[in-house]
């Protein structure tokens, strides 16, 4: 358990939203610069940079064209450099996202592969011949479609498992596998500190590629290359070729995946990964698992997802990667908080009742101070591809705005990618140009100036347990119980290790309800570490007010 990343919080950037410096209305690597007192202020140990690689932006970068060179909007390989020199030199380390399961179709590797049948980088794809004259299987795309795009040239089907410019590569190949392992050498050396590893559990696919006959939901054919046939094979291979020659954290993005291959992913000892994300958490307002619904989500059967990781990965020697926010997801106080009249209470106590499981916690640009969703009213003001997607396929099939907007408003992508809002001036201070995507009213309130002026705000709380991270052992090595399994506002839970018990209670929702000492820490004596209401104060029976969170500490 002495690995650094077990006792990090990790910082996510997205770089197009971030921080404009050349009037362009898109962030850039300067941009970040300039913030790195800011966030080493909030504490954080580590950044992740979602993809900053060139890219024509089809999926804002997830569509790389060069491994090796910086989007232009974003600056240059010199600026990347200073921004890891000038993080490093206050102590905060870099890891990189990296794309592997696909690349876009502009990639010199895909220009060359589509170009004829028999050149030698047709294999780095997934192609193959019609099967009745249509897509070689029934699997769907992520954004939309069959997951199959015919190619008129060579008369071949190539997959695509998201948009249709970002082709599926063929982890078969050999060739395709070292050409990606010299590409992390390449940036291990520049000095990076890990990678965080999109859609990873998606590059074994079934050879037989076999239709979903659709009797188990989801029925779109996932189920032939989620955690798939050799991906633990290509994972450990990966290790062994690249990560195990560096001090390295590694963070595998996990598509619809389950414990028991996560444990196998992260288990010290196979060599695979440093910690995985999961979504199952963020599905709990998918009712009947249909993402595109404006649905209140289930608050027991968060407790219980949440619960199991904590307890199986604990139990199975695997490490979770925690997290509320990332740039797919709506913003958490606009979704299992309350945005309006408990803002503050909601946010911090969401913060809380995260960052005291087991894990490293991630936090997303703007989480530290608690920005929402947008709420857009217009179509017009979206701009991800998977929003506009589905937006036309629902007009296609004639269903009326008013039916699907309050799900794009509850749901889309965009919702996490408006621009950070770092002060009440003119677009909230991220651009003097025109941002890329509006900037939502709310920024002349929530703004990270605003959070940094007074001392009772959501960022001086992340700040805090940042800091709890680092001082209370527990909260890295403890066990993982539930308490209240079936109380239907309270998320209460305790960790205990050799030395020391924690408590944490959090409460969902408005309006009073009472929290009940568990046995074990009766006649205890507690320190109160953390709560979001002053007046805190643990007794037999407490009286928790609307979102009250608290911490307690009871030393062995
Ligand atoms: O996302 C993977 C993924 O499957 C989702 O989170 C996806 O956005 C969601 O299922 C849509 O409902 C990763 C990246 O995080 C995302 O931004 C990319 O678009 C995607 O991979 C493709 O590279």
């Amino acid at each position: 358990m002495q690995e650094w990343w077990r006792k990090s919080v990790v910082y996510q950037i997205y770089p197009k939203s971030f921080n404009d410096t050349m009037g362009n209305g898109t962030g850039d690597l300067p941009g970040i610069i300039e913030k790195l007192d800011y966030l080493k202020k909030l504490g954080v140990d580590v950044l992740w940079l979602t993809p900053p690689y060139r890219s024509p932006q089809n999926d804002n970068g997830y569509d790389i064209s060069d491994y090796y060179g910086i989007h232009e909007e974003y600056g240059t390989m010199e600026d990347f450099e200073r921004l890891l020199k000038e993080a490093h030199s206050r102590d905060i380390k870099i890891i990189m996202d990296i794309v592997v399961n696909h690349t876009s179709t502009e990639h010199d590797w895909f220009q060359k592969s589509s170009s004829s049948k028999d050149n030698e980088y047709r294999n780095y794809y997934i192609w193959k011949d019609p099967v009745d004259g249509g897509p070689p299987t029934n699997w769907q795309s992520k954004f939309g479609g069959n997951a199959w795009k015919f190619d008129e040239k060579t008369n071949q089907y190539y997959l695509h498992l998201f948009d249709v410019t970002q082709a599926d590569l063929n982890w078969e190949n050999e060739n395709v596998r070292r050409d990606v392992y010299d590409m992390m050498h390449f940036w291990f050396k520049k000095g990076v500190d890990g990678f965080r590893l999109d859609v990873i559990n998606l590059i074994s696919k079934d050879q037989s590629f076999p239709d979903d006959d659709g009797k188990t939901a989801p029925g779109d054919g996932r189920k032939f290359y989620t955690d798939g046939p050799r991906v633990h094979e290509f994972m450990h291979e990966m290790n062994q070729e690249v990560f195990s020659y560096y001090d390295a954290m590694t963070v595998g993005e996990m598509s619809s995946t389950n414990i028991q291959d996560c444990i196998k992913y992260t288990r010290p000892d196979r060599n695979e990964l440093s910690m995985t994300f999961n979504f199952h958490h963020l599905k709990v307002d998918y009712p009947g698992g249909e993402k595109w619904t404006a649905a209140p989500f289930d608050f027991l059967q968060l407790k219980q997802i949440l619960s199991t990781w904590q307890k199986e990965m604990h139990e199975g020697g695997g490490w979770n990667a925690l997290f509320w926010c990332n740039h797919d997801q709506p913003r958490i106080v606009s979704r299992y908080g309350n945005d309006g009249a408990y803002h503050r209470e909601s946010a911090k106590m969401l913060a809380t009742a995260m960052h005291m499981m087991q894990g490293t916690p991630y936090i997303y640009q703007g989480e530290e101070f608690g920005m929402t969703n947008p709420g857009f009213a217009s179509i017009e003001d979206y701009r991800d591809v998977e929003t506009l997607n589905y937006y036309k396929a629902q007009k296609e099939k004639g269903i009326p705005e008013e039916d699907f907007m309050p799900a794009v408003r509850a749901k889309s992508r965009d919702n996490s990618r408006t621009p950070v809002q770092w002060n009440a001036e003119k677009h909230a201070g991220f651009t003097s140009g025109t941002p890329w995507i509006p900037v939502p009213d709310n920024y002349r309130e929530i703004n990270a100036e605003a959070a940094l002026q007074d001392p009772d705000s959501i960022f001086y709380h992340y700040q805090k347990l940042i800091e709890l991270r680092r001082t209370v052992d527990v909260i890295t090595t403890g066990d993982y119980q539930l308490l209240l399994e079936d109380d239907p506002r309270l998320f209460a839970y305790m960790r205990e290790s050799a030395d020391a018990l924690l408590l944490c209670v959090n409460h969902f929702y408005e309006g009073e309800t009472s929290f009940t000492l568990p046995e074990k820490l009766k006649g205890l004596d507690g320190e109160k570490l953390l709560a979001n209401y002053k007046d805190t104060k643990l007794q037999a029976s407490t009286t928790v007010r609307p979102y009250e969170s608290f911490v307690y500490h009871f030393p062995k």
